[in-house]
């Protein structure tokens, strides 16, 4: 059952999809404390929270703060408190009950979960307006898939699923292995990379286009002297079943004769300053405006844009740089000028010299900036900081409201780095700029099931890490990650180590990972569609499915992949295996590649299991069966109909199949 209530007068944030009465007053659940403007609640000692989506750290969220405001900022360490989402649901479970709160508003908002007392959930925020949900796992009073006999966590997030509308379908083709790097110039290098992946024999779907392919960083533009006759690149590449996905930014490049700058001028399209004057901030392509996204009538202007490059035969995007980051605003940059000014000749000591150095190095993504420009939304003029979490959302928005036009019958390919819930409806998103860490292998595992939660079942991280230098066992132990999740993007940033997996000495352990990939599409696509189309999970924690089992409650490094699989992937430097809990009978899937070489049943309980980093073990639970295909060079050769079926027990096992053409739009 979902209750409304509504405390204030809260700026709509469009991401809930079904009306419900409100609730006069405040929940039970959480007191109130005006003077603080925070909400609190304690928590018992067995309390586990999940969710909030893309954050740092664990799967069980408490011990730390989380504060709900999108930032570009590319060191995802754990002492972070901000990455590019504002996912503001989660859930507390404990022996007694469990209940759902989505805190929905766009002003930043601070989840201190066990931080500032061990015992206390706060919520705090800069404004106390805000539509609050509160979720019980009785269905009762609300339609909702979810059964009964279901978890009562499940049945928590179902019903959160339904309130917030159907997760986005992305075509089959983007379930496939992609490569990516920041630094592809041109047709020559993309081709380089074709062929690198063609003489290897490794499967690939599909070669991602960054900044580079661009004009001078100007969205909705190619450099024609890289990329001659674009058309006939993209069907080159097309007829190798192969898709170029690239990039669009958020800022718009001013300069006169540059059509998307001037129609953005004459429309009235983009975010102005309190003087009525556009904002001016810098990023890629130098000096920008930004797009007033959240005008209806920008969305559709901004939107159409993308048909530039889908008729072109591009069918696949990915939108960055969407918080908005800023490298500097105009304004901002005249006023540390000044102030420079003043430092000049002084005799800088201790505390001066350190404002000095913090001064120039905050000039980016400055939270004095986002208070200084502002957006037209429901009639309003609203300063960007107080809507600033949607921004991503609604670029995203902008271009799947016009794929759905430009492309009624097909569904295309996006995905965003920037987020709030919501944007599940129109795409997925990425988990923005990680670093090749043995670390961050163990966050991209943790970060599944928040974002599932949320609705981001089309999603991923940037395997072998997107800054640092990757080694390639990382990669390897990566690739035993990324094997499963939607998403499965081998993405580097400019300056690092070659990352495609052909240049590596051990390839060939590298192609029998991504083959197993492939044998498993069948599998991962049928899950997914049937937790999309019925608000329920594709990844989820062990605790979901086994929430009487005390040991399975406090799993952090194994997921529960569809409804076959338990995986326990390796993500430790130099480790030979790990151990594994089993919180029932399952059956050990070991491959070497995609060679399935060993099936053992192993009792509940520990195991050590031994993993070479050429191998991947995953685990079949009772009373289910795993779909397997052939490996082929893309996902359009797989072969779909004649699957091989792995059983725990094969007179008892049963498998449903989802199965379709891959892209037709499916009605809701
Ligand atoms: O300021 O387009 O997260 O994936 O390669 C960096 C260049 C801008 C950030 C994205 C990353 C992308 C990079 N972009």
């Amino acid at each position: 059952m979902i209750r409304k209530y509504r405390i204030g007068t809260p700026i709509e944030t469009e991401s809930v999809v079904r009306e419900v009465e409100i609730t006069p007053g405040i929940p039970a659940e959480l007191a109130w404390d005006e003077p603080n403007k925070t909400f609190s609640m304690p928590l018992s000692e067995d309390a586990i929270v999940y969710g909030l989506g893309e954050t740092v750290r664990g799967i069980n969220k408490r011990g730390w703060t989380y504060i709900s405001n999108c930032a570009d900022d590319p060191i995802h360490l754990e002492s972070k408190n901000s990455l590019y989402a504002a996912h503001n649901f989660f859930a507390v479970a404990d022996h007694e009950s469990v209940k759902g709160f989505y805190v929905d508003t766009p002003v930043k908002t601070e989840f201190d979960i066990g931080y500032t007392r061990m015992d206390m959930l706060y919520i705090r925020m800069d404004e106390p307006d805000v539509n609050l949900y509160v979720i019980d796992p009785e269905i009762t009073g609300t339609p909702s898939k979810a059964a009964e006999a279901d978890t009562p966590i499940r049945r928590v997030v179902r019903q959160f699923r339904y309130l917030i509308g159907r997760s986005y379908l992305p075509p089959r083709w983007a379930f496939g292995y992609g490569q990516s790097r920041w630094g592809y110039l041109s047709e020559d290098d993309i081709n380089a990379v074709i062929e690198g992946y063609e003489k290897s024999d490794i499967p690939l779907d599909s070669v991602y286009m960054d900044i580079d392919y661009m004009e001078r960083y100007k969205d909705f533009t190619l450099n024609d002297e890289t990329f001659p006759d674009f058309p006939a690149f993209v069907k080159s590449v097309r007829d190798k079943n192969i898709h170029l996905v690239p990039i669009i930014d958020a800022g718009v490049k001013i300069e006169d004769g540059y059509d998307v700058y001037e129609e953005g001028i004459k429309g009235d399209y983009f975010c102005k300053k309190e003087d009525g004057n556009p904002l001016v901030a810098a990023v890629w392509p130098g000096k920008v405006h930004f797009p007033d996204f959240l005008k209806p009538e920008t969305r559709s202007w901004f939107g159409a844009k993308y048909d530039f490059l889908i008729r072109q035969g591009i069918d696949g995007f990915w939108n960055d740089m969407n918080e908005p980051a800023i490298f500097y605003t105009e304004d901002g940059l005249k006023q540390t000028f000044e102030k420079i000014k003043t430092y000049e000749g002084r005799n800088l000591d201790i505390k001066s010299f350190f404002a000095f150095t913090g001064m120039v190095s905050g000039i980016s993504n400055n939270p004095e900036d986002y208070r200084s420009f502002y957006h037209a939304y429901h009639g309003e003029t609203i300063r960007h900081d107080r809507v600033h979490n949607l921004y991503g959302f609604n670029m995203t928005r902008a271009a799947g409201e016009a794929m759905e036009k430009i492309s009624p019958e097909k569904r295309l390919l996006l995905f965003s780095r920037s987020s709030y819930i919501g944007m599940h409806r129109y795409s997925g998103v990425w988990t923005g700029d990680n670093q090749s860490w043995w670390s961050h292998i163990l966050l991209n595992i943790q970060q599944m099931p928040g974002l599932n939660m949320c609705g981001f079942l089309y999603s991923g991280a940037d395997t072998g890490g997107f800054g640092a230098n990757c080694t390639e066992d990382i990669l390897l132990r990566w690739l035993g990650v990324s094997l499963y999740t939607p998403l499965f993007r081998n993405h580097a940033a400019l300056g690092t180590r070659d990352q495609e997996l052909y240049r590596f000495p051990h390839a060939d352990w590298m192609r029998g990972l991504i083959r197993l990939r492939y044998r498993l599409i069948p599998y991962i696509y049928s899950e997914f569609m049937k937790a999309a189309l019925n608000d329920d999970l594709y990844i989820q924690p062990l605790s979901f499915v086994y929430p009487e089992d005390e040991r399975a409650l406090h799993v952090e490094d194994q997921l529960l992949v569809g409804e076959s699989l338990m995986v326990a992937p390796v993500y430790v430097q130099n480790a030979a295996g790990r151990m594994v809990y089993l919180p029932e009978e399952m059956k050990m899937l070991r491959f070497k590649g995609d060679v399935l070489t060993e099936e053992t049943i192993l009792p509940a309980g520990d195991h050590y299991i031994p993993v070479a980093l050429k191998e991947v073990v995953m685990f079949l639970r009772k009373g289910h069966a795993l779909p397997l295909t052939e490996a082929a060079k893309t996902t359009k050769e797989l072969d779909y109909e004649h699957l091989k079926y792995v059983c725990f027990d094969a007179s008892a096992d049963s498998y449903e199949l989802y199965m379709d053409d891959g892209e037709s739009r499916i009605p809701e």
